[in-house]
Formats: C-alpha cells, structure tokens, sequence
C-alpha cells in the first residue's frame, strides 16, 4: 500500500494486467516504493500520466528463429527485443541468451535499464532482448548459426540511431561478433550498432572489464563515503563467474580486498586465505567447470555444489554477480549474522525484494543494481561515441572516465536520497535520479 492514491491505482492496475510476469512486477513494486516520495511533490508526474506510459515498453518485437544443430535437426527458439524507452536516446541496452528467458525477465531488464542509462549521464534510452536459446554446450558452428538466423530477421529494428544491443548473461564477445558480422551483411553498412564488438571492429578497450570494474569503483565511493575506508584487507564475496563476477574479482584484488568465495551455476569454491584470481580467470575462459582444476592446484580450498550455500560465507561485502533473485530474505540474514555489512549488486536485481527492505532497515550498505552495475553500458556508450567519430581511446583513457562516471553515479544515487532524508538509501536516490531526467524527457515530447 503507497501513501499515493495514484501510485496506488497504477500498481493495482499493472499487477492486474501483468498478473503472469512475476520478475517485471517485482522491478515495479521495487521503483514503485521510491516513487511515493515523489508522487505528490512533483504533480506533472500525474497529470502527464508519466508511470502508466513508463511501465509499458514502446514496441517489443518476437521473432520465430529457426536452425539447424550439428545432427542436421531443425531446432527452433523465440528471439525478442524489448524496446523499452526512447525518451532520452536510441534503445540500448544487453541480449541475454539462456533457456529461462522470457517477456517478463526480459520487460524487468529493460525497465531497470531505462534508468541505468540515464544514471550514466550518456543519451542512450532503455532496451533488452535475447532468446531462449541455451548456449552451453553447443558448438561455436551452432551458436554461429543461431545468432545468424537470430539476425535475419532483428536486423529491422536495430541501428546507431534506434536501438544498439550489447552483451548479457550467456551473450558475450562471440554472439557480439556473429551478431554483428550477420547484421554488416544484411544492411550493407558497417556502424556501431552492436557495443561490446572485437576491437579490431570497433570494440573499444575496456567494454570487457567495464561492469566488474565499475562495480568496484562504486563500492569504493560507498567505503569512503559512509565508514571513510577502503577496500584494503576486506573479505569480498562473489557469485558468478563470468563477465561480470570475473572482472570484479580481478579489480577487488587489485584494489586491495581479498576474494574469499567464488560461485558459477555449479556450486562455489570457497578458500579463508583468499583465492586465487588470476588463475580462476584462466579456467574459467576455457569454458565450462573450472572448480576440479583449481582444487588440484589448492587442495586447502574447499568446493560445495551448492551455490546458494555460498551466502553462508564469513565476509564483510557481498557482490552478487551471477542472475535475478539470487539472495532471498534467508541468505540475506545468513550474510548479516555472519558479519556481513556491504552488498553492492553487479548482476541486474539479484536481491529480492523483502531481502533489499531487510538489508535497507537493517542498516547494511547497500548498492543497487541499476546503480552500481551502470559501468558496463556507460562503457558502450562510450563506444557509440567512438565509433560515430571513428576514433578510439586508450584503455587509460576509457578507464579513467569509467571511474568518473562511476564517482557521479554515486554522487547523484547520495545526494537525491539526501534530498529526501535518506542519504544512505541509495535504491531511493538511483530510483528517484534516474527518472528524474526521462521525466522531464517525457513531458518535454509530449504525448507520444
Ligand atoms: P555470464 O553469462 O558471463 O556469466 C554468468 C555467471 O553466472 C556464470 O558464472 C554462470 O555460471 C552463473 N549463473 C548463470 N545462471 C545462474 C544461476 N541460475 N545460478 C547461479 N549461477 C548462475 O553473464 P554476465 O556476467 O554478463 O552477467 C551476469 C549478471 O550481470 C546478469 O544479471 C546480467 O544481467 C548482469 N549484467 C551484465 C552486464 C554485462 O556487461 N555483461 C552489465 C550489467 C549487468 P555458468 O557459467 O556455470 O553457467
Ligand atoms: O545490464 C546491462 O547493463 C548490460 N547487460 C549491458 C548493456 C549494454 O548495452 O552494454
């Protein structure tokens, strides 16, 4: 129940409809409860009927993608692409290729994404897509062809200037190149409507580490900013070891911090004395369970197939990195009963809803996913720039402006929640921030 009549009336009106996209509900009840304090100072909200459009995706395209396996069998999946919100720069936003994807994990991402990018301060809007396709296991001829047929037919509703996709779970730098090389081919034009590219196809240097490292740039500003620390000798914490989970364990080490915990979908491998990260990157780019070789190299280190056991973990920051709804009320008071006093989201809404509210009310730092996991499409928008100038930075150079974004993104997530009493709530001020300017966007270009 929200103090707003009118946030009242939309959220029944949304769950009514959407009774079956569990994941997309749970992202609008989450923005939704930071809405409430906004609602009634800012009256243009109502009357622009600003949250009923915000709620519902521009278009959303749905395509049959039918291939061929390495057995000569027709296999056949569905392809989206959810166009979320344009208002303040062309669809951008992941294509996340796992068998659990559907419209309603697909609407959360886009929605939440909506706002990311308008963190960032870069003019990219709100989109995701991806497919059903289940990726492990196949052959790369497979995964070519998937991608390719996946193109013939999304390759009409893409461009530099409508809608730019990028990597997500289970779509990393090979989709990126199929999907590209297949979408050059078909529309005769070589433009960086795919971020996360190769770099010698207009890849800029630090797309790859952008999320991890972002993620752990954001957690500094939040050490400093709420206990005046660092990340120096801190026990982290990690689930997934992919894009994301790999790279923040490689900057949290860099930065000082000791990475104790290391989960993938197979269970986690767990070492007091710390792991050892560079090796862990080395198994895990192969590919696959990496646990068995890491434990032939440290048999101190301890493995359980259960990945979710993992909150169970002696630490004192958390960084979920691997998928939705990782962390349940129940790991999320097994992480504060065992010490635990930080966790800043890398994957996209990780924390469920009642587990945000306890760490929240409980008074545990806690960094939001559209916040703290921005650094990886602040970076691709940073290669849209390039390429639309046709130039490219140093590592140095996308690095340092990485870190800079990453500083504004917490001083504005502070700062709104500040405005509104609550400094350290920084879903509130991420929330409140990031809409904020696709707001004024709406209003400005009228009913559309
Ligand atoms: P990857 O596919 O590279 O890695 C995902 C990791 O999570 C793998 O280790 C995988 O294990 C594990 N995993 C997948 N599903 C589950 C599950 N159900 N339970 C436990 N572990 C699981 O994806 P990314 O690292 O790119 O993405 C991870 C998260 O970060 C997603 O929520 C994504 O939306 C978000 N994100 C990604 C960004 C990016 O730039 N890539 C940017 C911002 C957010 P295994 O390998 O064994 O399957
Ligand atoms: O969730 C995300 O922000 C991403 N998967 C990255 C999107 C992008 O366009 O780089």
């Amino acid at each position: 129940m929200y103090k707003s009549k009118y946030l009242n009336d939309v959220f029944d009106g949304v769950k009514k409809k959407y009774a079956n996209e569990p994941e997309f509900l749970q992202a609008v009840e989450e923005f939704f409860d930071s809405m409430d304090l906004l609602v009634e100072k800012e009256p243009g909200i109502e009357k622009n009927a600003i949250l009923e459009r915000i709620v519902v995706p521009e278009r959303i395209v749905s395509m049959r993608v039918a291939w061929v396996d390495d057995k000569g069998k027709i296999q056949v999946n569905t392809g989206y692409r959810v166009q979320f919100n344009s208002a303040i720069g062309p669809y951008k936003g992941g294509m996340r290729f796992d068998p659990s994807v559907n419209l309603s994990i697909l609407k959360f991402l886009g929605f939440e994404q909506t706002f990311k990018n308008s963190l960032t301060g870069l003019p990219m809007g709100g989109g995701k897509g991806g497919s059903d396709f289940n990726p492990r296991g196949k052959s790369d001829a497979e995964v070519m062809r998937f991608c390719q047929a996946f193109m013939t037919e999304l390759f009409r509703y893409l461009g530099p200037d409508t809608d730019v996709p990028a990597g997500d779970l289970g779509f990393g730098a090979r989709e990126v190149g199929y999907m590209f090389g297949m979408y050059k081919k078909l529309t005769n034009e070589f433009t960086g409507t795919f971020t996360g590219k190769g770099i010698p196809f207009g890849g800029s240097l630090g797309r790859t580490e952008a999320t991890g490292s972002g993620l752990l740039y954001f957690a500094s500003e939040m050490l400093k900013e709420f206990k005046k620390d660092t990340l120096k000798g801190k026990r982290v914490i990690i689930s997934g070891s992919g894009n994301v989970g790999k790279h923040a364990a490689v900057k949290a080490v860099a930065l000082g911090a000791k990475v104790v915990a290391m989960s993938d979908i197979n269970g986690f491998i767990v070492d007091e004395k710390g792991l050892d990260v560079p090796l862990i990157y080395k198994l895990s780019e192969a590919k696959g369970e990496y646990t068995a070789e890491y434990l032939k190299v440290y048999p101190t280190a301890k493995f359980n197939p259960n990945p979710k056991e993992m909150w169970n973990t002696p630490c004192d920051i958390a960084l979920p990195c691997a998928t939705q709804n990782e962390i349940y009320i129940d790991n999320a008071k097994a992480l504060v009963a065992n010490g635990c006093y930080m966790v800043v989201e890398g994957a996209n809404m990780p924390t469920t809803l009642e587990a945000t509210r306890y760490f929240i009310e409980n008074g545990i730092l806690f960094g939001p996913g559209k916040a703290s996991n921005a650094g990886g499409v602040a970076v691709s928008g940073l290669e849209m720039s390039q390429n639309a100038m046709h130039l490219s930075w140093t590592f140095e150079e996308v690095d340092k402006k990485l870190e800079d974004i990453m500083k504004s993104i917490f001083k504005k997530c502070h700062e709104t929640g500040a405005k509104f009493g609550q400094p350290t709530n920084l879903v509130l001020g991420a929330n409140i921030a990031g809409f904020l300017k696709v707001y004024q966007a709406m209003v400005a270009e009228g009913v559309i």
